[in-house]
């Protein structure tokens, strides 16, 4: 098997795909536009944290299959995996995709397949395959009669892996494949049937797009649902997590978790491109979104209720990351929640995050300090655990005794 396949965007997605496709024996070319990045993946080496993925990138690099760089090259498919972040305005930013569309724009040639992984708004995949015929006129998408135009084909196939679990998921998760037409479908799935054991599910290209932002708004409007029953239970003065954890008890009824707001670049993104595309229609998913953003400023009305029985008090923060067992702080509530503290000044701010070992400059401007779990907990008056780390649900619960907790996670419930 010596297909080519030159990767575009080698961050949590494109880098694990990229080496993954190595290791199966595909000739791999990453490209990027970070040189840090492309400098370290060519000696071997990780940029980004993601269990075992350093073990995948040095083998695939040690192989010669994998090879990083800023130009993109001659290839058989071409896999888009840039961010599709939003604006200050909530729409929908392509501004990645349609740069790296143009960038393979000169490179792709007859026969060859375009693959879509990032997540996108609806439409998007049309867009990129307009943006390459605008590029190149000795394209088509169809068969022409007395053209001596070449076909290529475009698909999108959304990425679903969890971040924390990827490598596996990369192989083990169904896959729903959407082309922009049922040639350039079957083209696909016979290129992901080659490394994927999860089921291949077929369909058109905006179905595909729409069946992505659904399974992450769907999720977002369900953890919505528990923050919004965390704070009616703070009204009545019931325990949400007992509370859950009765409720579930019936067969058809599975909440899910309640926290200090949602984190991370997919969930508290995708439910926008929906409420963007239909506004009316969407009214659901937009109030989710409206809720689970309201968190972590509730979470910092708490504290300052507790901290202003005292005079500047120590305030212990437990957990940065946007979810549990991860070194990842983008877009994570937990951040916010600090950051607000030591803005509005409610006391001195501790943190304890026992995945990172520096804390980002916007926390240590603020002057506050980054400490082991236990000296954090030592010197703190209030104690507000914002991330479920199994390394905070060691901790001996006495070390707590006297002390104000606010535990946005349950861990003590
Ligand atoms: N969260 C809660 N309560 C819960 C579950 C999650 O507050 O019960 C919070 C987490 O703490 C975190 C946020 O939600 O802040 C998102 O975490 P997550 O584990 O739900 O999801 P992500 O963002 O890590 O990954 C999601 C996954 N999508 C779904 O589960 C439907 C993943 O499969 C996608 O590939 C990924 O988004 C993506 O890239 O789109």
């Amino acid at each position: 098997m010596n297909e080519k396949v030159c990767v575009v965007g080698l961050g949590y997605i494109g880098l694990p795909t990229a080496s993954l496709l190595a290791t199966k024996g595909f000739q791999v070319y990453g490209i990027d536009v970070n040189t840090d990045a492309v400098e370290m993946i060519n000696s071997g080496k990780v940029h980004i944290y993601e269990p075992d993925l350093d073990i995948m990138v040095k083998a695939a690099v040690q192989s010669g299959n994998l090879k990083a760089g800023i130009e993109p090259e001659v290839a058989d498919v071409f896999i888009l995996a840039v961010p599709t972040p939003f604006k200050d305005n909530h729409k929908p930013d392509l501004t990645y995709v349609e740069q790296a569309t143009k960038t393979i724009a000169p490179y792709v040639k007859q026969g060859d397949l375009v693959i879509l992984e990032s997540t996108s708004p609806v439409g998007t995949t049309e867009k990129v395959t307009k943006w390459i015929l605008e590029e190149r006129e000795d394209l088509t998408i169809t068969e022409e009669l007395n053209s001596n135009k070449g076909v290529f084909y475009v698909s999108h196939c959304p990425e679903r892996v969890l971040p924390g679990h990827i490598l596996r998921e990369l192989v083990e998760n169904d896959r729903i494949i959407g082309g922009i037409n049922s040639e350039s479908t079957k083209k696909t799935v016979n290129f992901y049937k080659k490394f994927v054991k999860g089921k291949i599910l077929e369909t058109n290209a905006r179905t595909a797009e729409m069946a992505k932002l659904t399974e992450n708004s769907f999720r977002d409007v369900n953890i919505a649902f528990a923050n919004e029953l965390s704070m009616i239970c703070d009204e009545l003065n019931i325990n949400v997590w007992e509370l859950i954890n009765l409720a579930n008890r019936h067969p058809r009824v599975n909440i899910l978790q309640p926290g200090p707001g949602v984190g991370g670049h997919c969930i508290a993104v995708d439910p926008w491109f929906i409420v963007d595309a239909a506004p009316e229609q969407a009214k659901l998913i937009h109030t989710a979104r409206i809720v689970n953003d309201y968190k972590p400023g509730y979470v910092v009305d708490k504290i300052r209720e507790k901290a202003d029985k005292f005079k500047n008090p120590v305030i212990a923060c437990l957990g940065l990351a946007f979810k549990a067992n991860i070194d990842d702080l983008r877009e994570s509530p937990a951040v916010e929640i600090v950051e607000y503290l030591a803005k509005q000044q409610l006391g001195e701010i501790i943190v304890s995050e026992p995945n990172i070992q520096k804390l980002p400059d916007k926390l240590s401007e603020l002057g506050i300090e980054l400490d082991s779990i236990a000296s954090t907990i030592s010197k703190a008056d209030i104690i507000v655990l914002l991330v479920d780390h199994d390394s905070f649900k060691d901790i001996d619960r006495l070390t707590l005794n006297e002390k104000v907790v606010i535990d946005t996670r349950g861990i003590w419930r």
